[in-house]
């Protein structure tokens, strides 16, 4: 379906407001980089938060986790040692459950250890309801911030993330998407 210009235009203004009330990453300081992701999913909400929202399972939908084990319930503050698929830039990463908001679809986590080379990496993931062709969709936005490593430059740092943020989204329209039954 072709959308008019002036819808676009609308879209991309509510995008704007929802990046501006939820994807403030307060005091970004001059070594770190950020960046924030967008992804229409065309499947509706409560499947692709169903998904997101499993802090213990992120290998439900993230192709690079092979396995989680998190200590005790899914609450604030909870840790998950998640390991990493070989072949990538570390085996393990200690990610800490910052913010879960059932009603708002809010999900916010921030990286505490691992063998990698993202420091005081935190993000923030949001889902809003949308309509696409006519069917009930999924506006997801990632954001994040990250400590730039000694002997990178910002954009690399911003590339090599975003590019791994890119793949998480991917797979999660993948999956929500095939879960469409
Ligand atoms: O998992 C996320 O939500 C986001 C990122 C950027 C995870 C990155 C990663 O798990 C690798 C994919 C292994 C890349 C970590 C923690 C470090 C890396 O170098």
């Amino acid at each position: 379906m072709k959308y008019s210009k002036k819808v676009i235009k609308v879209g991309m203004a509510i995008t704007e407001e929802y990046i501006r009330k939820h994807h403030k990453h307060e005091s970004v300081k001059d070594n770190q980089c950020t960046s924030s992701l967008v992804k229409h999913i065309k499947a509706p909400l409560h499947r692709v938060w169903s998904l997101v929202r499993r802090f213990d399972q992120p290998q439900k939908y993230k192709p690079f986790v092979s396995g989680c084990n998190v200590q005790g319930h899914l609450e604030i503050g909870s840790v998950r040692e998640v390991n990493v698929r070989s072949g990538l830039p570390a085996t393990t990463s200690m990610e800490r459950l910052e913010l879960l908001d059932e009603e708002e679809h809010i999900l916010g986590m921030r990286i505490v250890g691992g063998d990698h080379r993202l420091r005081n990496y935190s993000s923030v993931i949001t889902l809003h309801p949308e309509i696409i062709d006519g069917r009930p969709g999924t506006l997801v936005i990632e954001s994040f911030v990250v400590d730039v490593p000694e002997g990178n430059t910002k954009d690399e740092t911003c590339y090599f993330v975003e590019a791994l943020i890119k793949c998480n989204l991917k797979s999660l329209a993948d999956v929500s998407e095939r879960l469409a039954v």
